[in-house]
């Protein structure tokens, strides 16, 4: 084919796929796709760069780094909100606003706890990008942002447009990235917010482009006639802007308190956090009637939900051990109820966040439970002290083994440096079991925490064995017959796993699922591991020095290569299966519709299953379409599907199939 058509064609597919994943939330195309379609046109692009284009989707990858963020001035000035925090207050707001206007509707929609962004467009493409800084001068951060997939590079619109949003990290990468960092011994960021704000600040638009970030756009400068808010949605939307759709038009101040009301129930399912509604007159004419402050428009407010905030007494404070030696200090709390659920521990971070907060034990603390889950002291109360509160202070040696800890220089965190620490064994193996790892149901914490101490399992390999002691296990409290068969099984059945989990559960330092993936892509079987070297794992895509200098490190140490070999004959499963041998399934070759809300599981989630059975994803219901799989409230996908008579699948069926 002609390699020119295939570069516009090329540029097409992967505008229509990021459109259809980032803004839509409806992914088409495989990741693994994406990232192959995206390397051919990076090759033809470099061959002929004269058809590389401004808006190509390579342009989004990350471009070079630069040394520090120029300042530039809004246009018009970036304003922030007044805020509110009761219903009371959002009556008066409307009070004030029915004393200066007659007729007005209001546009009620999520506040995004993220940070500012101006995109501003000439003739068609994203030409500047700013953050909001004072509101008056911010700073140029365009690179950064052209790594954000949901917001287009180019739009059909050739007048001067500037859109505000905010830029976000959903949860879920939040808790991917934490997770990555603390296994790389890097500092955890402490929230969503702050982890989109520290990536937006890297120089490197490469590192901002691995980061997942997401943008919602909410506000509009443009010469388009448009009159009024909610509209101006809508056009943004049209022109390939991500907005949030749970942005509704309100007639009346009621209307706008049902709409706080529903949100404050759904607000922890979002899987972005946001901290507010906000609420704005919707007739831009009357704007100026409406008038502003100093520093904030009278036209529009922001609702805050109340900080899930509860006051209870630290009891003690202990250390946990992780898996990479970390040591982390841990509120013992008087178990308070904070938004539906007990909580009785806390994260105190480390040492200098103790000390900032001059921690004592029997103090009188202010808990708080984010959206995400990890609930964090954040003040102490000294008001309410006796006297006979003990500071916070570290402790020097490991709680467990009693190893002098470590705390390496611009480090906030110390490390047990001992390899034989038994908290450090332990954390490893209810690592190996867990979930995103070897996923053996009925494992966990507190289970393989007896079992390790009554030296049932004290590695790895022996959980495999503990078919051999199956009378010594129903006799033990809590367990019977039943549960340990239960047991029994998954671990039996947890050898099929594929060879992916396995490598992430080895918890080799900075290989997480991610990487695991990538390496055994292209490593293949577990016995090539052992011919790796730092060259030729270096050869391959994503894998830096570090990691391939810990890989080659594991693979050469005896007790890992014991391990490894007794795992074989225990018959884990140590092959690599690619995705075209695998056999026939009941997706094999069949295209699913889905539509609806899963309750157990993402759309992602359900699409990777599918797509790993060998079936395809599509957006829309044809004749082409298999099956449907139907989640809670279906739309119009449903109705069209009965139409054409096509097969449905509902969320039970759908566990069953997938667990044949
Ligand atoms: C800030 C925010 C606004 C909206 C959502 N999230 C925010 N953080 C919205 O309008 N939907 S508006 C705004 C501002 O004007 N400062």
């Amino acid at each position: 084919m002609d390699e020119i058509k295939r570069i516009k064609e090329l540029q097409n597919l992967l505008k229509q796929a990021n459109y259809e994943y980032f803004v839509l939330d409806n992914p088409t195309m495989s990741d693994y796709d994406y990232d192959q379609f995206l390397h051919e046109l990076k090759q033809l692009e470099e061959k002929y760069p004269e058809y590389m284009t401004k808006d190509s989707p390579t342009q989004r990858v990350g471009g070079v780094v630069s040394s520090k963020f120029t300042k530039v001035t809004h246009e018009r000035p970036m304003l922030s909100l007044g805020n509110l925090f009761s219903e009371d207050d959002v009556l008066d707001f409307d009070d004030k606003i029915q004393k200066s206007v007659l007729k007005y509707t209001y546009t009620a929609d999520l506040k995004i706890d993220g940070l500012s962004v101006s995109l501003r467009y000439r003739d068609g493409y994203l030409e500047r990008a700013a953050t909001r800084g004072d509101g008056v001068v911010g700073e140029d951060i365009t690179e950064n942002v052209k790594t954000i997939r949901s917001i287009p590079l180019k739009i059909d619109f050739l007048e001067d447009l500037e859109v505000r949003g905010e830029i976000f990290m959903p949860k879920a990468a939040f808790e991917a990235l934490n997770q990555s960092r603390e296994e790389q011994g890097l500092e955890t960021f402490r929230n969503p917010r702050n982890a989109a704000a520290g990536t937006m600040r890297q120089l490197d638009p490469k590192v901002v482009a691995s980061r997942k970030l997401d943008a919602f756009m909410h506000y509009m400068i443009a010469d388009n006639g448009i009159d009024n808010h909610f509209e101006s949605l809508e056009f943004l939307r049209h022109l390939g802007f991500k907005v949030n759709n749970k942005t509704r038009n309100c007639k009346t101040i009621q209307e706008v308190i049902s709409y706080i009301n529903e949100v404050d129930t759904y607000r922890f399912s979002l899987p972005y956090e946001i901290d507010g509604v906000v609420i704005k007159v919707n007739e831009f004419d009357l704007y100026n009637q409406i008038g502003y402050t100093a520093k904030y428009p009278k036209w529009a407010i922001a609702y805050k939900f109340k900080a899930l905030e509860v006051e209870t007494i630290l009891n003690d404070i202990t250390f946990q051990i992780g898996r990479t030696g970390v040591v982390k200090p841990v509120a013992e709390l008087n178990p308070v109820m904070i938004s539906g659920s007990l909580v009785s521990r806390a994260t105190l971070h480390n040492e200098d966040f103790c000390k900032e907060r001059d921690i004592h034990i029997k103090d009188y603390v202010v808990v708080r439970k984010a959206g995400e889950i990890i609930p964090e002291v954040l003040r102490t109360i000294p008001e309410k002290r006796n006297g006979s509160e003990i500071p916070f202070s570290m402790i020097s040696n490991c709680p467990v083994c009693g190893f002098v800890l470590e705390r390496k220089s611009g480090e906030a965190d110390y490390y047990c440096l001992n390899p034989d620490c038994d908290a450090k064994h332990l954390e490893g193996i209810i690592h190996f079991a867990s979930r995103d790892a070897y996923n053996i149901d009925g494992l966990g914490e507190s289970i393989l925490t007896e079992l390790y101490n009554d030296g049932f399992v004290k590695n790895i390999a022996d959980i495999f064995c503990l078919k051999d002691y199956y009378q010594e296990l129903i006799i033990k409290e809590g367990f019977g017959e039943r549960s340990v068969q239960n047991l029994l099984d998954a671990i039996e059945n947890s050898k099929r796993n594929p060879l992916d989990k396995l490598i992430f559960g080895l918890g080799i330092r900075h290989v997480g699922a991610k990487v695991s993936k990538i390496l055994v892509e292209a490593i293949g079987d577990l016995e090539n591991f052992y011919t790796m070297t730092l060259d030729s794992l270096s050869q391959i895509d994503d894998i830096g020095s570090a990691i391939a200098s810990s890989v080659v490190e594991f693979f050469a140490k005896d007790t890992n290569q014991e391990l490894l070999k007794r795992l074989k004959e225990y018959g884990l499963n140590m092959q690599y299966q690619s995705k075209k041998t695998k056999e026939e399934t009941f997706f094999t070759s069949k295209t699913v519709v889905l539509t609806g809300t899963l309750i157990e599981f993402s759309r992602n989630d359900a699409k990777e299953i599918i797509e790993n059975m060998g079936g395809n994803v599509s957006s829309s219901v044809s004749k082409k379409t298999d099956y449907i799989l139907l989640g809670d409230s279906p739309g119009s996908k449903y109705q069209k599907g009965l139409e054409l008579g096509i097969q449905m699948i509902t969320e039970e069926e759908f566990k069953n199939i997938i667990s044949r």
